[in-house]
C-alpha cells in the first residue's frame, strides 16, 4: 500500500516531524530512531521552513539507515527533495495568495520532482492562526485563516477539492501557542479528503480530540524534539486504541 492509501484508510495515525535544521547531529538522529522503533508512530515527516538542500539530504540518508518507517517529504521549499523518501506531500499553500507557494516553486522544481520517481500527493496546505506568528507564515509572506473561521476554511477546502487536491494539511505552525480547534477539523471532515493536522500539539488529549474530530494523521514536531520520552505516552495511547477497537469488533 502506498503512503496515500495508508493515510486515507487508517484511523488515529501519528507522524513525527523532523526538521533537518534542528536535528543535524547524526548521533542524536540515531538515538531518536531507536526510540521510534516499536513506538507505533506511523510516519516520519521531514522538512522545515529554512532548511538547505545539503542539510535535508544528509538527514534523509541518516534516517534511511536507522529507521524503517515511511519517510514523507513535507517541503518548506522546492529544494527539499530526495529520491530516498517514500512520498512527497506536494503542497500548495491555498490559505495564502503568494503565487510562489501556490505554483512558483512547483514549476521551478518540476523536472526534479519528475526524476525522483516517488509517490507525489497533491496536498492543500492550509495555515490556521495558532495565536503566534509562525515561521511558515513569515517565510511565505501569507496570512493564516483566523482560528475559528469555519466558513472560510470550508470554502478553501472545497475549492481545493474541486482543483484536484487529494489531501488537506491544516497547520497552526511549528510551536503554535494554540493547536487547531477540533471544530475546524469537524467542519471539513465530510469532504472525503483525508486530513492531516499539526502545530502546537503537546498532549495526548490534543491528539485524541483531533482524531475524534476526524484527523487521519496528527503531526508532532517540537514536543518530541524537546521531550523524546513523550513517545512512550503516544505508544500507550495507540495501544489503548488498538485494544478498544479489538474489543468492539
Ligand atoms: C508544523 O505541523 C507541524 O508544521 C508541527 O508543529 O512543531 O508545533 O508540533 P509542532
Amino acid at each position: 500500500m502506498g503512503v496515500y492509501d495508508i493515510i486515507y484508510k487508517k484511523k488515529n495515525q501519528v507522524a513525527v516531524l523532523l526538521d533537518p535544521e534542528k536535528i543535524e547531529d547524526p548521533d542524536k538522529l540515531k538515538e531518536f530512531s531507536k526510540l521510534l522503533k516499536g513506538s507505533f508512530i506511523d510516519f516520519i515527516f521531514i522538512g522545515g521552513s529554512t532548511v538547505t538542500k545539503e542539510q535535508f539530504q544528509n538527514t534523509v540518508s541518516a534516517l534511511k539507515k536507522y529507521s524503517d518507517l515511511p519517510l514523507v517529504i513535507f517541503p518548506g521549499s522546492g529544494q527539499q527533495l530526495s529520491a530516498e523518501c517514500d512520498a512527497l506531500l506536494y503542497l500548495s499553500l491555498v490559505s495564502g495568495r503568494n503565487p510562489e507557494y501556490l505554483i512558483g516553486q512547483h514549476i521551478q522544481s518540476a523536472f526534479e520532482v519528475e526524476a525522483l520517481n516517488i509517490e507525489v500527493i497533491p496536498t492543500a496546505y492550509i495555515l490556521i492562526d495558532g495565536g503566534s506568528q509562525s515561521s511558515v507564515a513569515y517565510v511565505s509572506q501569507t496570512t493564516p485563516i483566523p482560528a475559528k473561521q469555519t466558513q472560510i476554511l470550508r470554502q478553501t477546502a472545497l475549492a481545493s477539492k474541486f482543483q484536484g487536491k487529494k489531501l488537506i494539511y491544516m497547520d497552526a505552525g511549528s510551536g503554535a501557542k494554540n493547536s487547531i480547534d477540533p471544530k475546524m477539523i469537524e467542519e471539513i471532515n465530510d469532504l472525503e479528503l483525508p486530513i492531516i493536522i499539526g502545530g502546537g500539539i503537546r498532549s495526548i488529549n490534543q491528539i485524541s480530540l483531533a482524531h475524534m474530530a476526524g484527523a487521519n494523521v496528527v503531526v508532532i514536531g517540537n514536543k518530541l524534539e524537546d521531550q523524546p520520552e513523550f513517545l512512550e505516552e503516544i505508544k500507550k495511547y495507540k495501544h489503548n486504541l488498538r485494544a478498544q477497537s479489538f474489543l468492539n469488533n
